[in-house]
């Protein structure tokens, strides 16, 4: 196989051709599907001049070319392994192309495939050019026509973007029907989906009184369980118009459910495509989580209507334009539906846990990186989440109104058209005449900033100063780094708990609550005045912005501002670093230091505190950022530590955590408090249980075997799966007999049993591979069973004798034949080799080796090894 070639940000030229419009004519086959391509082109005044047009291709069938209707020879274009080239080509012509794919055997999903016997799409990043030749870039924007002719037994429906104008019989059982999206758009939003599909149907009526149908498409069998996801869909519609003036653009939206997904799912214009496991729901066989997630998920690909494709990317450094926006837009949707400090706390441990260890990573980089492989690669909690958080900057610092008129700037420029991260930066900039330009080292430089803070207090002036210095780490893209643009939200409490009225010397007034200090420097520092006892700084209140903070709390600081602090997130942060301090402690052989569980119990008495904080302050931090804070990390050690602290938590608070538990035991049905209440019902039961007594094992039974919705039924589940003991068989088995045909509550049951530290668990897994549910070439089925092992099983993963690394490694080299983008993402699991301490390490590294050493690597999976053993 040829080396993959690094592509540059440096290098972006734009297309030698424009297009303005694209007819497709595809005759659905299982294995020989005909694609007609006829597609208009001009010179791109802008391009240079006599330029070839360059069409990417990928495991295409070249049935014949014509130009202008005149069949060509094959000496008068050069077919590579990757495109087409064509030369000496008028100003403007029509090409027609026609190929042959095989969506049989294509199980890398990507392109045209089959999941379940219907034929769907997946396009983003570069998956049309396995449908047809073609300028494969997201500058190149055309409406679409597309006639699809198809089997009509095995595909009564078709589906493509757009609007629906025509359909009719043909010979031979067949038929046809004809779409057409008058919206111009790149090809990575073209979709088709062709199969024996039932729908829900609704309607609803923009802001402006136009009614649009809105049908979620699937299985039949599957039909009952869409309510929830067109529900889900009409109050992001109405939120896009509440809070951003934004509505639907066509007269119809759809969304199909397919259980062969590579990702979550796809904004595809007009018809998005899910992962069936973010659009079925019912309280049997969805957990609060599923429900808030499938909300949120309809939610993103809904929004992206607009940021991602009426705006849409020049290019594909620039992902982050659409994904970190349509992220923050997302989260904000939530937030302004359920709990925003619970949303806002969540977003967090997701971005410390995984982001900043990919920042530290051999993988780390920009948001906007400078260069890439694979494309697919770089669809990362870097890009989507640290780029959210970039964009909540602007945010903080423009105001809410301020953001606003940002947004509508960037909508009047840009519509319509393919843009870049400074074409944003611009519009916010512009429309709030501020500048703005040290906004764009987040976007250049990779790392963590690390902001180092200390206080001085001057009781006979009054003064309290804080000291500020930020740094960040080296990372592949550069070893020095620009100082970053850094809002500080804070306040400052007095022993009392009340806040300090701030006033900085040189101004005329105090401001009472919190407010924002501004950091542009290296070091800066902010004396106030009139601070009349010693306070308690409470720093990047609400996480203001994407660093790690480094200040001297102690343990009793902390618990001070569990108790005390105003703000709902720093109240959460301060337990997870009292936490944080005594697992450290612990892994220094220190005995557990009692003032944690006096704090947890006092958390948990709290009576102005609700069910949900209680339940995030309370859950420990993970295994994974206690490696970060551990280096090198010994996971056998740090699971022992956190083990050995939940005990105590748990033998401490015993009685106060089970009285807890009983009263929120009457929780019912899907309103906010009965699902706050479920969550930290659960944590209380967690911490009984992980005393693996009788009466707390009794206890997970009784509840598993009683529940009543699947929030219940599979906490007590994976807690059970995780105790050996009688009740756990039992459990596992009247799961699966429960739930043996629903596929999505099969893959809770695959992952429960792959995230169990039972000594075991590799040959259960091994197992379970063999289940006649199990398939290889099912995304879901790989994430529940061996993603769960990778990344969700520290403990039978990280294996003193490597077992968990082997076992991976031969995954990947066999998934890697199958789904490239699938073994990928297991791959990175072995990443962090470096931080990792010195056996295990080099059991890591000689994995990576062993699988950089494989014949026939994709680039894929070629990216991530050769990038973690540099
Ligand atoms: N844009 C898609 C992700 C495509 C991933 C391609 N490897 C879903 C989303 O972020 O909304
Ligand atoms: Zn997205």
């Amino acid at each position: 196989m040829t080396q993959p070639q690094t592509v540059y940000l440096k290098d972006y030229l734009p297309p030698a051709f424009l297009v303005d419009h694209v007819a497709l004519i595809f005759r659905l086959n299982p294995s020989a599907t005909e694609v007609v391509s006829k597609v208009n082109y001009r010179r791109n005044p802008v391009a240079a001049a006599g330029a070839a047009l360059e069409l990417n291709g990928h495991d295409l069938e070249l049935i014949s070319i014509s130009l202008n209707g005149r069949l060509l020879e094959q000496s008068e274009y050069q077919l590579h392994a990757s495109g087409l080239s064509l030369n000496d080509l008028p100003d403007a012509f029509e090409l027609e192309i026609i190929t042959h794919c095989n969506p049989d055997a294509n199980t890398a999903l990507e392109g045209l495939y089959r999941s379940g016997g219907n034929y769907c799409t997946q396009c983003e990043a570069q998956g049309f050019r396995r449908i047809t030749y073609y300028q494969d870039r997201p500058d190149v924007m055309a409406t679409f026509d597309v006639r699809i002719e198809a089997d009509k037994t095995t595909n009564p429906v078709l589906l493509c973007n757009g609007n629906p104008v025509a359909a009719g019989e043909l010979e031979g059982g067949r038929h046809w029907a004809a779409w057409s999206d008058p919206f111009a758009k790149p090809c990575y939003l073209f979709a088709l989906v062709a199969g024996d599909l039932a729908c829900v149907e609704d309607s609803y009526q923009t802001a402006s009184g136009r009614d649009v149908r809105l049908r979620v498409y699937t299985e039949p069998h599957h039909i009952e369980h869409c309510g929830h996801a067109m529900d889900s869909l009409k109050r992001a519609m109405s939120w896009d118009e509440a809070r951003f003036g934004l509505e639907y653009d066509l007269d119809l939206f759809m969304i199909v459910a397919v259980d062969d997904f590579n990702m979550g799912a796809m904004e595809n214009k007009g018809l998005n495509i899910f992962n069936s496991r973010l659009v079925f729901a019912s309280p049997e066989t969805a957990t609060d989580d599923d429900y808030i997630a499938i909300e949120a998920v309809i939610g993103h690909e809904y929004f992206h209507n607009w940021t991602g494709n009426r705006v849409t990317c020049r290019d594909w450094f620039q992902l982050s334009l659409k994904e970190g926006l349509t992220v923050f837009r997302d989260q904000e949707f939530t937030a302004d539906n359920h709990s925003r400090a619970v949303k806002r706390i969540e977003d967090v441990r997701l971005l410390r846990t995984h982001q900043f260890a990919e920042d530290a990573s051999p993988m780390a980089h920009p948001i906007r990186p400078s260069s890439y492989m694979e494309i697919n690669n770089f669809y990362t909690v870097t890009v989507y989440e640290k780029g959210a958080e970039v964009v909540r900057l602007y945010q903080s610092l423009l105001g809410v109104d301020g953001f606003r008129r940002g947004m509508d700037l960037y909508f009047q420029r840009f519509d319509g058209q393919a843009v870049s991260t400074e074409d944003f930066l611009a519009a916010m900039a512009d429309a709030n005449e501020t500048d703005l330009s040290l906004m764009q080292n987040w976007y250049d430089q990779a790392g963590t900033p690390k902001l180092t803070v200390s206080m001085d207090y001057d009781a006979d002036r009054q003064f309290c100063t804080l000291h500020f210095t930020q740094s960040c780490p080296a990372t592949p893209e550069a070893s020095e780094k620009q100082p970053f643009l850094i809002p500080v939200e804070m306040g400052l409490l007095l022993p009392d708990g009340s806040e300090q009225p701030l006033q900085l010397l040189g101004e005329n007034v105090a401001q009472i609550g919190s407010r924002t200090l501004l950091l542009r420097e290296r070091e800066e520092s902010f004396i106030f005045v009139g601070v009349a006892e010693k306070p308690m700084p409470s720093l990047l209140r609400g996480f203001s912005a994407p660093v790690e903070l480094d200040y001297p709390y102690t343990v009793e600081d902390d618990a001070f501002l569990m108790s005390h602090d105003s703000d709902a997130f720093n109240r959460w942060a301060a337990a997870q670093r009292l936490a944080m301090q005594t697992l450290l402690a612990l892994l220094d052989g220190k005995e557990p230091d009692g003032s944690v569980a006096t704090a947890f119990g006092q958390l948990l008495a709290d009576d102005g505190l609700d069910a949900a904080l209680k339940a995030e302050a309370l859950m420990l931090p993970s295994e994974a950022d206690i490696a970060e804070v551990s280096l090198p990390a010994d996971p056998g050690r740090i699971h022992a530590a956190r083990e050995q602290l939940r005990c105590f938590i748990a033998s401490s608070l015993s009685e106060q955590l089970e009285s807890c538990y009983r009263d929120l035991s009457q929780a019912e049905g899907l309103n906010d408090e009965a699902m706050q209440k479920r969550k930290l019902k659960n944590v209380c039961l967690a911490y009984l249980v992980a005393l693996k007594n009788d009466k707390a094992i009794a206890m997970a039974s009784g509840q598993f075997h009683t529940a009543n919705n699947m929030t219940d039924q599979y906490a007590a589940l994976a807690l059970l799966a995780d105790c050996d003991c009688e009740q756990r068989e039992k459990a596992i088995q009247a799961f699966e007999q429960q739930f043996e045909h629903d596929a999505n509550v099969m893959d809770k049951w695959f992952a429960v049993q792959a995230a169990s530290t039972l000594t075991g668990t590799l040959d259960a897994v091994r197992l379970l591979m063999q289940h006649e549910k199990f398939d290889l070439h099912n995304p879901n089925k790989v994430r529940s069973v061996i993603g769960t092992l990778a990344m969700r099983n520290p403990v039978i993963f990280h294996a003193e004798d490597g077992s968990g690394y082997r076992f991976i490694a031969d995954q990947v080299l066999e998934l890697d034949r199958l789904n490239p983008q699938i073994a990928s993402r297991i791959v990175r699991s072995l990443m962090n080799w470096k931080r990792i301490e010195s056996r295990r390490s080099a059991l890591m590294r000689a994995e990576l080796q062993r699988i950089a050493g494989s014949e026939g690597l994709s680039g894929d999976v070629h990216e991530i090894v050769s990038k973690s053993l540099c």
